[in-house]
């Protein structure tokens, strides 16, 4: 196991808050508030990055994981309005935008037939007509043609405004939906708790407590879920050390967060263009603090699409053990957005030459963790022998 870096950091001439928060990484305490902001305002790269790496390579030695999946967007027209999104359209610019019927959806997912992808993952903009009742045998159907695929479909967003508009509480819509196949959910909509800042960047969707608790309640059903943060634009450090301290809370009531995806936000095509990126450096700094503070969640994830595979590989030294899935090119969120992968697919074979080219050891995982193949000794081309 390589813990390099840690006793140097502890030995060395640091200052003495450094020290205390090193201390407590190799004890495996928890970090307080103002020990993340401090970390955000002093911390440098190489010892941030040490920290995580040391609490990523407890856990998880130099395993990588990834899963196989594709992505279904029925639709990018959206009710809301948040200032960030390249993505959606409102219904009055109908002519941009795209509705899926669920013909169209239900090919989509017939296309995969044989194809040995896990996990289906299924958001979009928030369609004023597609409800939750339409959703349910939607996902129904989906079940009918995979009943071995896990669906994790639909943000906090996306559910609030179906309950509200079935005018059903968060539980019964909830239960409806798990009663017709849905598994989990993604992270998506939680971008930045604080109300101030929300209301500059999202202010006609979900308050950061109907997202919570939205979750809090899939976590009672028995429906884990992901959490994300969209940082590097006009939140300060305070804002993010507690959206993820509102995060670590819930956490520790519920247990039901596998994944805390942190989401770098990208400045193409939206109402906050003016806003300059953050740095990689930056990124990388994020990961590390995010490993370090969320102490009790599983897995972080490095959302390879959006930062691009270089980064993503960077991220594997600085506390990131998860670079989602294949994609196959099934998502236009990020590439609106001006992300890097303007075609976001990888084989499984490049996915796996990614992580074994930083020294990591690649394991094909599902939804929930459960390893389906290790790839450290897989052999490929006898893959393709026998395949012809
Ligand atoms: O909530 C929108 C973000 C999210 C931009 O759970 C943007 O496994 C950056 O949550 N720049 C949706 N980000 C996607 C999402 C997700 C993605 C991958 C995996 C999982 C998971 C969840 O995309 C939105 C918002 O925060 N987003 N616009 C932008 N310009
Ligand atoms: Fe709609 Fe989601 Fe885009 Fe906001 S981020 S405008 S809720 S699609």
């Amino acid at each position: 196991m390589n813990t390099y870096g840690l006793d140097h950091i502890l030995l060395s001439t640091l200052d003495t808050k450094f020290k205390t928060i090193a201390q407590k990484v190799l004890d495996g305490e928890r970090i307080s508030f103002d020990e993340g902001v401090f970390l955000y305002e002093k911390g440098e790269l190489a010892y941030l990055g040490s920290l995580a790496n040391y609490i990523k390579e407890q856990r998880y030695g130099d395993k990588v994981f990834f899963n196989r999946n594709f992505h279904v967007e029925p639709t990018n027209i959206c009710v809301f309005d948040c200032k960030f999104c390249s993505y959606s359209r409102l219904l009055k610019q109908k002519s941009e935008g795209w509705e899926l019927s669920e013909e169209e959806i239900l090919q989509i997912v017939r296309n995969y037939e044989g194809k040995p992808i896990t996990e289906v993952h299924i958001v979009g903009g928030v369609h004023p007509k597609m409800g939750l009742h339409y959703f349910a045998s939607l996902i129904k159907k989906v079940k009918e043609i995979r009943p071995d695929i896990h669906v994790k479909a639909f943000t906090a967003v996306e559910l609030e405004y179906m309950c509200r508009k079935a005018k059903v509480s968060y539980r019964e819509g909830l239960q409806i939906l798990k009663d017709h196949g849905q598994d989990s959910l993604p992270g998506g909509g939680a971008e930045i708790f604080d109300e101030t800042v929300r209301a500059e960047i999202c202010n006609d969707k979900c308050t950061s407590e109907q997202w919570l608790e939205m979750h809090r309640t899939a976590h009672q059903l028995g429906m884990p879920s992901n959490a994300t943060m969209l940082y590097g634009h006009i939140e300060s450090f305070e804002n993010r050390v507690d959206h993820m301290n509102r995060l670590r809370n819930l956490q520790d009531e519920t247990g039901g967060f596998n994944t805390f995806i942190p989401l770098k936000y990208r400045n193409g095509n939206n109402q906050m263009s003016h806003i300059n990126e953050v740095s990689t450096i930056e990124d990388l700094r994020n990961y590390a603090i995010g490993r370090i503070y969320m102490d009790n969640f599983g897995h972080v994830k490095a959302y390879w699409p959006m930062i691009g595979r270089q980064t993503a590989q960077m991220s594997l030294a600085f506390g990131v053990d998860d670079i989602d899935g294949t994609i196959d090119d099934s998502t236009k969120i990020y590439s609106m957005a001006g992300a890097e992968d303007q075609n976001p697919a990888l084989s499984t074979e490049e996915l796996v030459g990614l992580i074994k080219e930083v020294g990591r050891h690649p394991i094909e995982r599902d939804t929930i963790y459960n390893t389906v193949t290790d790839y450290m000794d897989y052999d490929f081309a006898a893959e393709k022998e026998a395949v012809n």
